[in-house]
């Protein structure tokens, strides 16, 4: 059984937007909308774009009936102006299999805007890589075998290949439980990818006994990649808390560094959590509570990042830091 976790604290690095009010949540969506949260956030022609999560028509259980994707801009990263229809929906996939699309990342390389996501279907979960230039429509350009998701893909070609990471699910080897590790493959055309290696093991994470995976897409320092992942711990005396029946996890949002040649190296990485679940909207009031889920980093040219990060899979949150900050926690 997994062990009681003690209190996990925020870096002081960090400081939440507002206190930790969200930065976009149900009231702002101009149409059916519940929950609003894990989106991918990139700056794409001058404009910050959003791609983020909503789940709606909760069934009174513990589930929503819908889950889409809707898109929205903004000029400063920290309002948001919503388009009036969703972005990507079951119905775009095309395919009967398919009962979910959530959790977009979004990563520019040469001009375009990639897009990974997730998507629930009858014979499992699986990773999807979209692009597009006009937020318009999506091109989908490869879906993974089940099950993996939580692709996030590098802002340039490493050596000649896109790069993306990610977390597949190794349920029956790794002893039945969860033991889920970030992982890493290449492409040359982002529709077949190869040369997969592991990147960290769940064990390496002193924070984390049940599972980890890629968060926010990386960002280019001097000092290696920077990224954002998240973690998960189990604690059995966690009880029932918002609308779940059950949820004994907390998710954490932690920061590496990895090498810029080689990003399948691990330069260092915090030992503690960049952003642990400590405000009312992340512990208590959404639908789970104890969830910090990053899914955006954005550095900006005073030397500034934004993170962005679903809270409780309810409202989608920002806080900001100092790059130099983070790249120092990196460095034990
Ligand atoms: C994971 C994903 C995330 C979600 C998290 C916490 O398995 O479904 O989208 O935020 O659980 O519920």
């Amino acid at each position: 059984m997994a062990q009681m976790y003690p209190v996990l604290q925020s870096s002081k690095v960090i400081t939440r937007y507002n206190g930790g009010e969200p930065i976009l949540s149900k009231k702002d969506i101009p149409y059916e909308a519940d929950c609003i949260f894990n989106a991918g956030v990139t700056k794409y022609r001058g404009k910050y774009v959003m791609a983020f999560r909503n789940d709606y028509r909760f069934d009174g259980v513990g589930s929503f009936e819908k889950c889409i994707i809707g898109l929205a801009f903004s000029e400063d990263g920290i309002h948001w102006e919503v388009q009036d229809k969703p972005f990507l929906t079951v119905e775009d996939m095309h395919s009967e299999e398919i009962t979910k699309v959530y959790d977009p990342r979004l990563t520019v390389i040469e001009g375009k805007c990639y897009i990974c996501f997730a998507v629930d279907t009858r014979h499992g979960l699986r990773g999807g890589i979209g692009v597009t230039e006009d937020f318009q429509s999506v091109e989908v350009l490869s879906m993974t075998v089940p099950d993996n998701r939580n692709m996030v893909l590098f802002p340039e070609k490493i050596d000649g290949k896109f790069v993306r990471l990610e977390r597949p699910f190794p349920v029956y080897s790794r002893g039945g439980v969860d033991r889920f590790d970030i992982w890493m493959s290449k492409s040359y055309d982002m529709k077949y990818w190869g040369e997969s290696e592991l990147v960290m093991g769940v064990e390496d994470v002193p924070f984390a006994n049940d599972k980890i995976g890629p968060g926010a897409p990386p960002i280019k320092t001097e000092a290696g990649w920077l990224t954002l992942f998240h973690t998960v711990d189990i604690d059995r005396t966690r009880g029932k808390n918002g609308w779940e029946a059950k949820w004994q996890k907390r998710y954490c949002a932690g920061v590496m560094l990895l090498d810029l040649k080689d990003p399948s190296k691990i330069i260092g990485m915090s030992r503690k959590p960049l952003i642990a679940p400590e405000t009312s909207y992340e512990v208590d009031e959404g639908f789970r509570t104890n969830v910090v889920f990053p899914g955006g980093l954005i550095l900006e040219e005073d030397g500034t990042v934004k993170i962005y990060y679903g809270a409780s899979d309810t409202v989608e949150c920002m806080a900001t830091a100092r790059v130099e900050d983070l790249i120092k926690l990196c460095s034990n």
